[in-house]
């Protein structure tokens, strides 16, 4: 089953990973450098049966990347909760208020200067992806040089060159500005995404230098998946497999009861993720026009986050 390869390295990080402190101050038991890679032949997809993996939040959140949004404010509005805890966090330093998470998130909601005063992570994915700070020449009295209005498309690009020039080895982006990591809530961690074309199929792969392998991984390989088959699409070829690498793979400590749990359980199913429409772009695409099918997952298994 494919998802053995995850249980596989999941048992070997607990096992031979190296106890480290890190920068959330929770612990970690760490591997450096793994991978795994999984078909996408007819329309499987690498989701985990194990425990169920809410697909929709990671496809809204790839979806709200493309938009180049980085305010959690239009993820909050859809229900999406995976970024509101790095936010909060800032907000209660700041004021000392301690608000709770709902509040909070009602308040982003609700209130658009609030959400624009606190909701924004910085710079992160969608800010580099489709708009990736360009400069030119300034007019007189503005210095040598100026922030063009339009930044770089990296997505857009991408499909460009992925339709004229198949053979290429240079079909990537990345999320990794040097000169604005230090401005972003988190610096990106699935960071470097690129493709491949051979026999008509298109591959994805990435390259994340930081994961979290109970909580970030499973929405990663997902969302990798989708990304490849929303390109594949647009580029009018099958979608061939994914192969995810991560530098520092890693089990929080106080994840340890569920990896036990997790560990304890046997994969079966083989879902399918359906595109039920082509949009006219990478840009056009709907959380509707995505269905999961075959999907009958074991229990979810609830994970605290390390902020
Ligand atoms: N920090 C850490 N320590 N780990 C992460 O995986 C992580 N991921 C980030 C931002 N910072 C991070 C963005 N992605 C969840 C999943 C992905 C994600 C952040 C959080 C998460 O909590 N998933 C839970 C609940 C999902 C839900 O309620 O929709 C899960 O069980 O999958
Ligand atoms: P770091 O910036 O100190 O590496 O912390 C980031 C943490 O978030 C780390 O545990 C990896 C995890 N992470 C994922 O695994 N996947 C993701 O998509 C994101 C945003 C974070």
């Amino acid at each position: 089953h494919y998802e053995q390869q995850y249980l596989d390295l999941m048992r070997r990080i607990w096992t031979e990973g190296h106890t480290r402190t890190d920068r959330t101050g929770v612990g970690t038991r760490a591997l450096f450098g793994a991978s795994m890679r999984f078909s996408l032949a007819d329309d499987a997809v690498p989701l985990l049966t194990t425990k169920r993996v809410y697909w929709k939040a990671a496809a809204r959140e790839m979806l709200w990347f493309l938009t180049g949004d980085t305010n959690i404010r239009a993820l909050v509005a859809q229900g999406v909760h995976i970024w509101t805890d790095w936010p909060l966090d800032t907000y209660r330093r700041a004021t000392g208020e301690q608000i709770s998470r709902d509040d909070f998130e009602a308040r982003i909601v609700a209130d658009e200067g609030f959400a624009a005063r606190w909701g924004d992570l910085g710079p992160v994915y969608g800010a580099q992806w489709v708009n990736w700070p360009r400069y030119e020449p300034a007019g007189e009295g503005e210095g040598l040089y100026r922030r063009a209005s339009q930044g770089h498309n990296q997505i857009a690009a991408l499909v460009e060159g992925i339709r004229s020039n198949p053979g290429s080895r240079r079909l990537l982006f990345t999320g990794w500005n040097v000169d604005e990591v230090d401005s972003m809530a988190l610096p990106p961690c699935h960071m470097t995404y690129q493709f491949h074309v051979a026999d008509g199929k298109l591959s994805g792969l990435l390259f994340q230098r930081s994961a979290d392998f109970v909580l970030g991984v499973p929405f990663n390989i997902f969302a990798l998946a989708m990304l490849t088959r929303m390109l594949a699409q647009q580029c009018d070829l099958k979608a061939g497999e994914i192969v995810w690498q991560g530098g520092d793979v890693h089990l929080y400590l106080n994840h340890a009861e569920l990896v036990e749990a997790q560990l304890a359980r046997t994969p079966a199913g083989a879902p399918k993720l359906r595109i039920t429409r082509k949009p006219l772009s990478m840009f056009d695409y709907a959380i509707e026009d995505f269905e999961v099918v075959d999907y009958s997952p074991q229990a979810h298994i609830a994970a605290p986050v390390a902020v």
